[in-house]
């Protein structure tokens, strides 16, 4: 059974997916409303990702006689610039993500809550992914020219983004 102090933190984690699920939703409305289709659908996938990470938390918590709490979520930080701007968001909500996932494991060793401990590197593994796919399309606006790209490379760049998949 979790400890309070882990369900408490577990339950934190939940609100946090949830949150940065309307950070990607603010971020695929920016882009649909700058005419990049492609970036805000890869954008909006990406949103239902998090909402995904975050009923599995709350599966866990609930089959480990713990109870979900469902919390009011922040407002996302305001629109970015563009879209270099957008993806640095992306970059920073993913390690934000990351870093609140090893204060859950610090937690899950200090109790020698292996159980949690096991669960949780499920999540390690995927940050791990989410942050190279950041790193990855970061990469391609700054190719393409960052926030000074020309339409045409945003043109190229928008059907790019459009086309990756959401697992690297
Ligand atoms: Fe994009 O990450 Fe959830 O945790």
């Amino acid at each position: 059974r979790l400890s309070a102090t882990m369900a408490k933190a577990l339950n934190d984690q939940v609100t946090l997916e949830a949150y940065s699920s309307q950070v990607y939703l603010m971020l695929s409305s920016w882009a649909d409303n700058e005419a990049l289709d492609g970036i805000s659908s890869f954008l909006i996938k990406h949103s239902q990702e998090e909402r995904v990470h975050m009923a599995k938390i709350m599966e866990y918590i609930q089959e480990r006689g713990g109870k979900v709490t469902i919390e009011a979520i922040a407002k996302p930080k305001p629109e970015p610039k563009n879209i270099k701007e957008c993806f640095e968001m992306v970059l920073k909500q993913e390690i934000e993500n990351t870093e609140a996932i090893y204060s859950l494991v610090d937690i899950s060793v200090s109790e020698k809550d292996w159980a949690t401990f096991n669960f949780l590197q499920w999540l390690v593994a995927e940050q791990r992914e989410e942050e190279k796919l950041a790193l990855t399309l970061l990469d391609k606006v700054t190719l393409a020219g960052g926030k000074d790209a020309s339409y045409a490379s945003i043109y190229e760049l928008n059907k790019d983004i459009g086309n990756t998949s959401q697992e690297f």
